[in-house]
Order: structure tokens, then C-alpha cells, then sequence
């Protein structure tokens, strides 16, 4: 059904500014949190506070006195909220109920408030003691035939020490079945950057875009989902550095930001133009704009100037000729057709790169989520390579990541496929063997549950059932299971779609205080810079009846490990001892973790790019070959859209925080596509239609979302946006990147129907 209140109007004013701050005390408000949210915002990214849960771009608290952050206000409300979702609750609405209702709303019921056991006679909630929820899990997890038919997710708010033991629990069980959060996210930045540069993260720290010539922001909405990095934005282009934006959308905070921090800028509405030059590129484009530039720069080394660092390249890398062959092969009406960028504006964006001695490259799930996104990463690599923009202030390749967390919990272990090296340390440490067999990462993990081969879904944190492709074969999926354990802060969709049995087990969030038997714990995450911070919580859990996530991995493990050679019991309280255990399985990067940690703001991890180390077989940067100029499956049918679902203002992943999308002018509803009113019109279309989206895909499963209206919007022809999760039953489970497992959530091949 279409929304009913939906109101669509385009938005002129810059991002950021009044309306930000409006924003937030609206959310605070509604929340119920007014002071208590104050309280705990000011201790948000400040030494001895908490670290902001809502996204992964580090924080200036070190340098900066008091980061104002809309998205991050927004989160903290919604976790800081005077609601509560009680037994009573449980006991009013049975499951099937409960399902009727709108991810919105499930959101807005509060904080869950202690454990619960599914009820199939009555099909309710019930509650349940903790401990015969761990002896639940036990149960299962110990009468499975073998320990890869369960399946082990993480998300990436889980801290460094929860995600570490999780890691040790499940691999001495004995799987490495570990899908995890980041392989819908940056796995290909995971996967396809080790190869090129020895690292799966990013070479650039928070200072160096204090120091950068050129910024290239690409298929990345920072404005929404990394509002932190518009400071680093807006200083920046005051500086007058070029900011080249690579968009299929014009978002309004990449073409003008006001600082809420700005005050003089806030009283007289004044604003920064931020993107110098916005390409409007086509979904799917970027590789045919990648190389385009790079044909500039070879077209100008072949005409007798030296643009490349010649030096750099001599000593670091392989493989410059093949790359070379490869970019001159493609010709410039081919790179304009599939990009749709003229190769004027290509010449401009090569002449802003060609002109900076130091380019930073951020990128996001624009680029990641694509059918060849680990492949394309490589050529970013590579632009960044011919210009020897690694190991010098103010230049490298920049990942922007999701979940706070996300990169840390990879760092400390959740992996799917790990490292020889990796499992070897983990037997001396720990003194059990590791398996060695690869595991399921999030795609696969579905595949076997379809397959019923799998029977136990355990999710630390996360919505698994919302956040994956093909949502009508994921919720099927999920039925078949035995078992299904929901270790979270807030009541989701991933509750109700549920195994035969299920758990919700209720956590401490991590604006929260952690007190166990030996006083006062903190925790501590890695950001997308790879700096290690603590967090300290400082609210009072919103319950008596919540645990750590620490000491539900620990008591996890015991009810499951009876003879386990790891000290759980100590690990529940002593959390430092977590961390040097860490240090012990990492020496290389974690060395005198607990020592280091003690820094106000924390320590970087090694990042061997950034001393032009390199840590592949052949110990060079490598450029890679990613031949043609497609990065998805071209498809042959000429009514075809290429469908980017995408978040709106109003969101954290499968968190609905409200209807509007202010920034694209949306108000009232999430049904909605973003499409060029010539595409439309060729369709015989009116502006406001209310239309049906089908997949095309051959393995013949009909795949459809109902009742879409149209909106008009400068959008690429060829390409349609609208949101994630509404829009995920059109993404098919095997569409995705061959080389990291990422579904390709940004270009999904669809029609409209009426
Ligand atoms: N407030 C808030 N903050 C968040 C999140 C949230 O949901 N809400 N989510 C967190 C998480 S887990 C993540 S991973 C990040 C996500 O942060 P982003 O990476 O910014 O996420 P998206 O909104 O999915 O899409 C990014 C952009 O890609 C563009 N795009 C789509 N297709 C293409 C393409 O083919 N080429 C190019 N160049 N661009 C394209 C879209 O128009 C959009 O502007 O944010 C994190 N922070
Ligand atoms: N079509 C499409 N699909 C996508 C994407 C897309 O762009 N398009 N993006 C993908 C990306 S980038 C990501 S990262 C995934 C996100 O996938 P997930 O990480 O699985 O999803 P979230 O919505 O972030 O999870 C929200 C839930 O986490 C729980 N939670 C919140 N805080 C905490 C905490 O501190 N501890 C614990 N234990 N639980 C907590 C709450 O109960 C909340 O309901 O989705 C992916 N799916
Ligand atoms: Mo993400």
C-alpha cells in the first residue's frame, strides 16, 4: 500500500545547520530524554565518556571541545529512551501481532528489559532467568552433529572484548561460521585491498585531511551517515582545497553544509559550498570515471610530461605496464557512455588530481556494493598508486565505515576466513585447535539455513533477518531453524522471524555503565581510522536485568564448553585481562595494549602503507587489472533500472527513527523512488504514480515490491534509488561480489510495473 501522508518538496537550503539542531532537540523530546540525553551528550566522545554508536568516523574530542552531531543525537535518544518494552508488553501482543507491526514501530516500543523465551503454544514471549537461556543455548549448541551447523553473527557495535571472546567461544567449539554485519559493508574493502596495498583498511588518519590537497568523496552520503567528516569537509574547502563529489544523487550536505558548531555561520545563515565539482555519475559508473582519469594522466605521460610519481612507482609497485595497456585500451566514447560523465568534466576531475600532491579518497557503499566492488576498490588503489599518495601527510585511500565498531571486531577476530597465522597464535595462547576449514560468511550462512543445513543462528547485536538480501527466502530461512538468539538492545524483526525455539537476550547499551565484581569496566572500539579508543558508558543501564555482552559470550561459552580451556569466569569481570589476551594473539598491533589504552585519545593501530610497507606476497603495492568498464553484470533488456537502495536521514541501518528524508525533501514516507522524470515519462508515467519494482534475474524466482511512488529527481537516466530495508525482497541472494561476499544492494537490475 502507498504511504498515505507522503509529501515530497524539492530542499534548497544547505544541510547541516538549524535544521540539524531543531532535529535533535525534537528527537531528545520525543524520546523522553531531554536532560538525561543532554547529560550523556556532552560525555559522548570526550575522554572518560562513551564512544558515539552511530558511526565509525573518528572523533575530534582531542582537539575539538564539544562535536555536535545530529545522526549521533538521534542515537543516543533512541537508546537513552524513557521506553521500555517489558514481560507485560510481551504478554499484550502475541508474535503474529507483533509482525503486523512497522519496523518504525517496533523502534519506538523502547529498550528491551530482560531475557525472554519464545512460547510456540501461545506464540508469545515469555520470560526466562538467564540462566536457563544459557543452558538453552548449551543445549543446542552441544547436541548439533557438527559445529558448522550453526551459524555465528556479529554486528558491529559489539566492542573489541565481547567481539575477541566471541571469536575464541565459537572457533574452540569448533566453526568458523562467523557472517558478520561488515560482509554486506566494506568486505570488499576487506578482500580486495590487501592484494594491492597489504592492508583490508584504510592508510589515512583523522590529521591528514588537515594536510590534503584534494578530497574525492565517492558513493558516500557523509552529510547523513558520517556527519562527523563535514567538519573535516567544511575545513577543508575554507582552506580551499577541491572537493570532487562522485554521486548518482546530488546530496544537499556534499553541495552545501552549515557548521552547527559554526556560530557566527549559524546566526547570520550563512553556509559552505562544499563539492568543487559534483559528478553525477551513473550507478555502476565509477570504474569508467576511474579509468578515464587515469587515461588522462597516461595521455599526458605520453605527450612528454611527467605526471606520475616515477620515483614511487620504480621503488613500490608492480604491475604499472599492465595497467597501463589496460586503461589506454578503453576509448573515451565508451568510458562517457557507461560513466555519463563528459570527458571534459573527466579532464577536470584528472587536472584537480593531477594538480595535488596529497589526495585523500573516500569512499563508501556506493562503490563496496556493487557485483565487482572488491575489484573496482583496486583501481582506487591504483589511482591513488600512480601518484605515490600513500605514506605522505595528507594523502591515502579512505574506507568511510559503517557501525562503529565494525572494523575493530574484524580486527580481533571475527573472520570467516582467517588467517593460517592467526589460528596458530590462537592454539598457543589458548591451547586448543582451532578449526581450519573456511566458514559462512553472511550470504552462504543464508544458503545453508535455506539448504536446512544449518540449525542454531546466534546474532550479537544486529537485525541479521532485515539487513540481508531476498528478505521473503531470508525469513524463510530463518524458520527453519532449531534455534535463534537475539542478543540486543531494542525489540527488531529479527526477533519475530524467529527458529523453533528463540532467545531475546537484552544487553547494556554503550552509553550505559558496566559494573561487575571487580568495580567499574570499560570497553574499547577501533574506528574507521584505526585508532583504539575506551568507552565508558555513563547512564544507568535501562534495566537491573541486562547483561554486559561480554558476560553473555563468557556464559555463552561455559553452558556450551564444559571443559573449556579459557578462564570465562575471570573474563566476566576483569576486562583487562581481555585486552591482554588481545595483545597476546596480536603482538604485532596490539603490544602493551592495556598500557596504551590509557591515552586520552587512545592509540593507532600499525598501518604498514602509511611507511610505504608493504605486506603482500611479493612485498609491492601491486596495481590490479580489472579489465572492461563494468563493475555489475550489464543486463539486456531495454526497460531496465539500475536500483540503488539507499538510507534516508531518518534511519540507522534497520532502525527507522521517522518517516522523512529531510535532506531529499521526503516527508511522511519510505515508500518512494527516486527516478529522472525522463525515464518516467518514457513509461507513460505521471509524477506521484504509485508503481510495483520487479527484479529481473533468470534463476526464476519472482521477486516484487508494491505500491512505490514516484518521485521526480535529479537522478542519472538509467537509475532509480529508494530505501533499504523496504526495498531488500528485490535484492536476490546470489547477486553479489564473487571476491568479498557483498551483496550488490547498489545496483540491483529491476522494471517497473504499474
Ligand atoms: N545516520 C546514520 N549513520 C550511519 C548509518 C545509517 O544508516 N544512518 N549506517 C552506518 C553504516 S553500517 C554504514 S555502512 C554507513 C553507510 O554510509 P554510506 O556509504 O553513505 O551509505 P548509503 O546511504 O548506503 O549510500 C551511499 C551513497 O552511495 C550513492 N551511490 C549509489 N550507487 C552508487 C554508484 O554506483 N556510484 C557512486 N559513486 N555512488 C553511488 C548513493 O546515492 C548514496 O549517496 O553509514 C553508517 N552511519
Ligand atoms: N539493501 C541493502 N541492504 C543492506 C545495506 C544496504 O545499503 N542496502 N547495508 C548493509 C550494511 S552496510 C550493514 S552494516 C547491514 C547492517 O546490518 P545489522 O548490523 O545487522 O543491522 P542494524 O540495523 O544496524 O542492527 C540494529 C539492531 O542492533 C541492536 N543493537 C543496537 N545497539 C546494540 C548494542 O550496543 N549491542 C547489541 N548487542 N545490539 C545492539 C538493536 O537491537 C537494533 O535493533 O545491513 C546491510 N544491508
Ligand atoms: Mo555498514
Amino acid at each position: 500500500m502507498a504511504d498515505r501522508k507522503l509529501h515530497y518538496k524539492t530542499y534548497t537550503a544547505p544541510a547541516g545547520g538549524w535544521g540539524a539542531a531543531a532535529a535533535t532537540a525534537k528527537v531528545l523530546l520525543e524520546q523522553s530524554v531531554v536532560t538525561k540525553g543532554s547529560r550523556a551528550l556532552l560525555a559522548m566522545n570526550q575522554p572518560g565518556g562513551f564512544k558515539c554508536s552511530s558511526c565509525a568516523f573518528p572523533d575530534a574530542s582531542c582537539t575539538k571541545t564539544f562535536e555536535f552531531c545530529e545522526n549521533g543525537a538521534k542515537a543516543l535518544a533512541h537508546e537513552a529512551t524513557k521506553f521500555r518494552v517489558t514481560r507485560d508488553f510481551f504478554a499484550r501482543h502475541s508474535v503474529a501481532e507483533l509482525m503486523a507491526q512497522s519496523d518504525y514501530w517496533l523502534e519506538m516500543q523502547g529498550r528491551l528489559t530482560e531475557p525472554m523465551r519464545y512460547d510456540a503454544a501461545s506464540d508469545h514471549y515469555v520470560p526466562v532467568s538467564w540462566d536457563e537461556a544459557f543452558a538453552t543455548i548449551g543445549r543446542h549448541l552441544r547436541g548439533l552433529d557438527s559445529p558448522h551447523r550453526a551459524e555465528f553473527y556479529t554486528s558491529g557495535r559489539t566492542p573489541n572484548e565481547a567481539a575477541f571472546l566471541y571469536s575464541i567461544f565459537v572457533r574452540e567449539y569448533g566453526t568458523n561460521n562467523f557472517p558478520d554485519c561488515s560482509n554486506m559493508c566494506h568486505e570488499p574493502t576487506s578482500r580486495g585491498l590487501p592484494p594491492a596495498i597489504g592492508v583490508g583498511k584504510g592508510t589515512v588518519i583523522l590529521d591528514d585531511f588537515d594536510h590534503a590537497q584534494a578530497i574525492f568523496v565517492i558513493g558516500q552520503n557523509p552529510g547523513t551517515n558520517s556527519p562527523r567528516m563535514m567538519t573535516c569537509l567544511v575545513e577543508a574547502r575554507k582552506r580551499g582545497v577541491p572537493i570532487v563529489a562522485v554521486n548518482p544523487m546530488p546530496e544537499r550536505a556534499l553541495i552545501r553544509f552549515t557548521e552547527p558548531q559554526d556560530i557566527a555561520q549559524m546566526a547570520t545563515f550563512g553556509s559552505t559550498p562544499i563539492a568543487s565539482e559534483f559528478v553525477h555519475v551513473k550507478i555502476g559508473g565509477d570504474l569508467a570515471l576511474l579509468k578515464g582519469m587515469m587515461r588522462v594522466l597516461f595521455e599526458r605521460e605520453a605527450a612528454g610530461e611527467a605526471v606520475l610519481d616515477h620515483a614511487f612507482i620504480a621503488e613500490h609497485s608492480e604491475g604499472f605496464e599492465a595497467l597501463r595497456d589496460d586503461v589506454m585500451a578503453q576509448d573515451w566514447d565508451e568510458i562517457v557512455a557507461v560513466s555519463g560523465i563528459s570527458e571534459e568534466q573527466i579532464r577536470r576531475c584528472a587536472e584537480i588530481y593531477i594538480a595535488s600532491n596529497a589526495t585523500i579518497i573516500c569512499y563508501g557503499m556506493g562503490l563496496t556494493q556493487h557485483q565487482k566492488g572488491s575489484q573496482l576498490l583496486q583501481q582506487v588503489a591504483n589511482l591513488l598508486l600512480l601518484k605515490g599518495n600513500y605514506g605522505k601527510p595528507g594523502a591515502g585511500i579512505s574506507p568511510i565505515r559503517g557501525h562503529s565498531n565494525v572494523q575493530g571486531d574484524r580486527t580481533v577476530g571475527i573472520d570467516e576466513r582467517p588467517s593460517e597465522a592467526y589460528l596458530d597464535r590462537v592454539r598457543e595462547v589458548f591451547g586448543f585447535d582451532p578449526p581450519r576449514a573456511h566458514g559462512h560468511h553472511t550470504v552462504e550462512s543464508v544458503e545453508a539455513m535455506l539448504a536446512g543445513e544449518a540449525k542454531v543462528f546466534i546474532g550479537l547485536g544486529g537485525n541479521f533477518v532485515r539487513a540481508v538480501p531476498d528478505t521473503e527466502r531470508a525469513y524463510a530461512a530463518m524458520a527453519k531453524l532449531d534455534l535463534t538468539v537475539g542478543i540486543a538492545t531494542k525489540l527488531n524483526r529479527g526477533h519475530l522471524v524467529h527458529g523453533k525455539e528463540a532467545l531475546i537476550l537484552p544487553v547494556i547499551a554503550r552509553s550505559e555503565r558496566i559494573e561487575t565484581a571487580d568495580g567499574e569496566q570499560f570497553v574499547t572500539i577501533e574506528d574507521s581510522m584505526s585508532n583504539v579508543t575506551a568507552s565508558r558508558g555513563v547512564l544507568d543501564p535501562a534495566s537491573p536485568d541486562l547483561l554486559p555482552e561480554v558476560e553473555i559470550v563468557c556464559r555463552m561459552a561455559m553452558a556450551t564448553l564444559p571443559e573449556s580451556r579459557v578462564d570465562w569466569v575471570r573474563y566476566i569481570d576483569d576486562y583487562g585481562a581481555i585486552r591482554d589476551k588481545i595483545a597476546e594473539v596480536y603482538p604485532a598491533i596490539y603490544e602493551g595494549f592495556s598500557e596504551r589504552i590509557k591515552a586520552p585519545q587512545g592509540f593507532h593501530l600499525d598501518i604498514a602503507p602509511r611507511r610505504r610497507a608493504w605486506l603482500t606476497p611479493n612485498g609491492k603495492a601491486n596495481f590490479l587489472i580489472l579489465p572492461g568498464l563494468h563493475v555489475d553484470a550489464p543486463v539486456d533488456e531495454a526497460d531496465m533500472l539500475r536500483l540503488a537502495t539507499v538510507r534516508s536521514h531518518d534511519q540507522f541501518n534497520t532502525t527507522i527513527y521517522s518517516y522523512n528524508d529531510r535532506y531529499r525533501g521526503v516527508r511522511g514516507g519510505r515508500m518512494v523512488l527516486f527516478v529522472n522524470a525522463e525515464d518516467r515519462a518514457a513509461r507513460g508515467l505521471e509524477a506521484g504514480a504509485t508503481v510495483a519494482l520487479e527484479t529481473i534475474a533468470s534463476d526464476g524466482i519472482a521477486r516484487r515490491v508494491e505500491g512505490l511512488t514516484l518521485i521526480d529527481y535529479p537522478m542519472p537516466r538509467g537509475a532509480i534509488a529508494g530505501y533499504y530495508p523496504e526495498l531488500n525482497p528485490l535484492l536476490p541472494l546470489d547477486y553479489y561480489d564473487r571476491t568479498s561476499g557483498c551483496p550488490a544492494a547498489k545496483s540491483i537490475p529491476v522494471r517497473i510495473a504499474v
